[in-house]
């Protein structure tokens, strides 16, 4: 309590009415004496600003009420720690969720502005790559839908995504500015701030060998400042925080030199601070390995657990109960380092032995695993992190002391495994193994998907399962309907809810009832126009940004992801080359007409995955150019993939790409998002889709393709695919064509090294999944000549994918995990 006169009652304010007349007088309000303008000369982003602070104050009483809760209840907090967000815009998610999207629809409508062109305006907050950052921003809203008391941790960075740019066919990437206009949603904190330490040097008080206490002195301070945007559940029952920091410098100006002329000097402190939150790192599955990343990951890690354990003390007399009271989850091994900051707080600050804060600990945390490719595990040089975080690093030596022993006494363990479950990789340079030190800091690691946790306890983590053989566990990721069917598909949302009543609203499992439905043709009709409606939309977009002209009763074949090698984007565009030929070459088939389209980024450092978007692009000029093509094939590389084209082009997709080397895609969670909007997948047995095909039954869904063990099988025996491109003359043209520049004329050896990976080794397997992945597309063909047998499966796709909603996920993490 600040206050000077606690005795006085403050009163609460007056419930928002949610009238739109009312709402409408709000807005104006808003506009005249928040931003300062006139409503005769407001701009549209006058208009949205002043709308979102009319619904924000609504969220307010919710939000504050959700907090308060909490307290008086005493219920378990969950900590979701995410170097990644990937959210999006915000305002139709709240407007949604608030229940308030007709009142504000019709406020502004009154005061004559149309709220999808303001909405349109909203900048999407990308503080995020794909996958997982995505995942984290569903789990936002659906720990909020399902009454969690959670946070998410974050970072706040000035520059999100880079935005993608097409020169020539070449992405070039540019800086994204989302806070140009300032950030309505966002509350600056100033008063939770915390001091974040580096590098220095340690000091032991008491005896050399005995020290009693360990006291860190970092040479380099910085300020972590909290910003916290509120995130609303379904029907708006709770109201959660996203906390992101953003760094400050201590001091903001060196007067002194700046006063002895020094100018630039006497501002570097500053600049270097912020620097640390300036940008996300724009790599996927390869981490980024620079000290200016493992400083972001302390920074966050640091700043997180002391406003963990400051909120706890608030409430509780001290620490002994704190893994009842907090669940900490880790998105990945990028928060791991939280682990040893928990350590060092617990014992050196607050002078808990050893042993119980380590127990106390490991309750605590949980880590998420989300990939298996050995490329992107995470480690660090030992003497890069011991002269950033001196103090972490004897408390990782500590910490794997006690593991060694632990596997040396419990289990027999050979040499060969002390060394795989060590936290300390002694291989060639030393380096600390951030999932290792994950795995034994938690009391629970999950995987995101049957097939993948199962491969974790095969592969990456099998020694350490051996030792914690109860440790490992999945929970299937998940997408939240809100988003990705109510408010990206409001025309099959609307359908829905006439067939089957509104219950799947609030339970995506009620959708079930869509089943019955699948075979009426009057359904099927609506299902259709629906779908149809939803692809104009899309060819609008691409005709207005790429001035290409779509027809929408073609099959619109999509795939939008990261552009990866084991996401075999190259698959799709040497099938697409290949099925150009047979096209040019068999005129007189009915071909059925295609539109392929791509979108993605590729991290700014990765050749190949730059190469292969360029290789859409030289393909798709020289086919959408031919005029021997009739226009039965069509590829379209749509630029700047984000949340929000992905609304888009999700809902206008006929055929969902989802064609990863079995046994290398985690999960997967656009494979939901279009399966829910009633798209047929064509796709091989990995990551989610395994599940995905037990959900819709094998009839609705097209897989082809090796299996994970059969790729690992083939990899070990060694792998010939010459022979194999030998024996498929399809394959052997279109990789010719693509090799010999038929689509580079310019250049004609530019995509010479990517054909020859496939001659020389394919380890992502596209020559030995060709021949059934081009029979899977021409039988995906005979099915689209039966559109009766084509939306019946499809519309059991949407019936049947209501378990893939990430309310039921979290749900899993709760009762299982978090305890919560
Ligand atoms: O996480 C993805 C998986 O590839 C995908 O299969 C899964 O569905 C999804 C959610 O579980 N992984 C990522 O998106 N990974 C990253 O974005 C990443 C970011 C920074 C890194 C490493 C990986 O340093």
């Amino acid at each position: 309590m600040n206050r000077t006169s606690p005795t006085v009652e403050i009163p609460q304010p007056a419930p928002r009415s949610s009238r739109p007349e009312i709402m409408a007088e709000e807005i104006i309000e808003r506009l005249t004496y928040r931003i300062g303008k006139d409503a005769k000369v407001a701009k549209p982003h006058d208009w949205l600003t002043a709308t979102i602070l009319v619904v924000r104050d609504r969220i307010i009483d919710k939000w504050m009420e959700s907090t308060r809760k909490v307290y008086r209840t005493g219920d378990k907090r969950v900590y979701y720690l995410s170097l990644e967000f990937l959210i999006g815009r915000l305002m139709r998610d709240a407007v949604t969720n608030m229940g308030l999207m007709t009142e504000i629809r019709d406020a502004l409508t009154s005061l004559g502005v149309d709220i999808d062109v303001i909405a349109g305006l909203e900048p999407d907050a990308a503080l995020g790559n794909g996958g997982l950052g995505r995942l984290a921003a569903c789990f936002m809203e659906s720990m909020a839908t399902v009454d969690i008391p959670a946070y998410g941790y974050g970072i706040r960075y000035v520059h999100g995504l880079f935005r993608q740019q097409m020169a020539d066919g070449w992405q070039v990437e540019l800086p994204e500015t989302w806070l140009a206009h300032g950030n309505p949603w966002e509350f600056e904190r100033r008063e939770s701030s915390y001091e974040i330490g580096y590098g220095g040097t340690v000091e032991t008080v008491g005896g050399y060998d005995d020290p009693s206490r360990y006291v860190w002195k970092p040479a380099e301070r910085v300020i972590a400042t909290a910003y916290d945007t509120p995130i609303v559940g379904w029907r708006g029952k709770r109201v959660n925080t996203l906390r992101l920091w953003s760094a400050q410098p201590i001091d903001p100006i060196l007067l002194d030199a700046f006063n002895a002329g020094d100018h630039i000097g006497a501002l570097r402190e500053s600049n270097k601070a912020e620097s640390l939150t300036r940008v996300l790192y724009p790599a996927d599955a390869n981490p980024a390995g620079q000290e200016l990343r493992l400083r972001q990951e302390f920074f966050f890690s640091s700043a997180s657990l002391q406003d963990i354990l400051r909120r706890h003390l608030q409430q509780y007399p001290d620490f002994t109960n704190l893994h009842e009271k907090v669940a900490i989850q880790l998105n990945d091994t990028h928060p791991a380092v939280s682990i040893t900051e928990m350590m060092r707080l617990l014992t050196d600050i607050h002078g808990m032995d050893f042993e119980q804060a380590w127990e106390i600990t490991r309750q605590t945390f949980s880590y998420t695993n989300h990939t298996l490719l050995p490329e992107a595990l995470e480690s660090w040089p030992v003497p890069l992190f011991e002269r950033l975080l001196p103090r972490h690093m004897q408390i990782i030596y500590a910490i794997n002391a006690q593991i060694l022993l632990e596997a040396r006494k419990q289990k027999s363990f050979s040499e060969t495994q002390i060394r795989s479950i060590s936290l300390i990789d002694e291989n060639a340079e030393r380096r600390v193994r951030m999932g290792n030190l994950a795995f034994v800091g938690s009391h629970s690691v999950n995987g995101v998907s049957a097939l993948h946790t199962d491969l974790m306890k095969e592969t990456v983590f099998a020694d350490l399962h051996t030792l914690y053989p109860a440790r490992i566990n999945n929970k299937t990721n998940g997408i939240t309907p809100r988003r990705w069917l109510m408010q990206c598909n409001s025309g099959l949302t609307s359908l829905i809810e006439e067939a089957i009543g509104d219950k799947f609203l609030d339970d995506t499992e009620a959708l079930k009832a869509l089943d019955a439905h699948a075979d009426d043709p009057a359904f099927q009709e609506k299902f259709a126009a629906v779908k149809r409606a939803n692809k104009v939309q899309l060819a609008n977009l691409v005709g207005s940004r790429m001035g290409i002209r779509l027809d929408p009763s073609a099959m619109f074949d999509i795939q939008i992801k990261r552009i990866h090698e084991y996401k075999r984007q190259l698959l799709n565009i040497v099938e697409a080359v290949a099925l150009y030929d047979q096209i040019r070459s068999h005129p007189e088939l009915d071909w059925v007409p295609r539109v392929k389209l791509f979108a993605g980024k590729a991290a700014p450092s990765y050749h190949n995955a730059k190469l292969i978007i360029k290789l859409a692009n030289d393909v798709a000029r020289t086919i959408n150019n031919d005029p021997a093509v009739r226009g039965l094939l069509k590829v379209v590389f749509v630029p700047n993939y984000n949340v929000s084209l992905a609304e888009i082009m999700v809902p206008a997709a006929d055929l969902s790409e989802q064609i990863s080397t079995a046994g290398m895609e985690a999960s997967g969670t656009g494979n939901m998002k279009f399966a829910l909007n009633g798209a047929l997948t064509i796709g091989t047995l990995d990551g989610a889709n395994v599940e995905m095909r037990d959900y819709v039954g094998e009839d609705n869904i097209v897989i082809f393709g090796l299996k994970a063990d059969e790729v690992a099988k083939v990899r070990a025996d060694g792998h010939n695919p010459r022979a194999i491109i030998d024996r498929s003359p399809e394959l052997a043209q279109a990789l010719n064509a693509i090799a010999s520049g038929v689509f580079s004329p310019d250049d004609r050896s530019r995509f010479s090294d990517l054909i020859d990976g496939i001659y020389n080794h394919d380890w992502f397997m596209v020559a030995a999944d060709f021949d059934a992945y081009a029979a899977a597309q021409r039988s995906v063909d005979q099915l689209w000549l039966d559109p009766k047998s084509w939306y019946s499966k499809t519309i059991r796709n949407t019936a049947r994918m209501g378990w893939f909603s990430s309310d039921r996920t979290i749900r899993q993490y709760a009762s299982e995990i978090w305890r919560a």
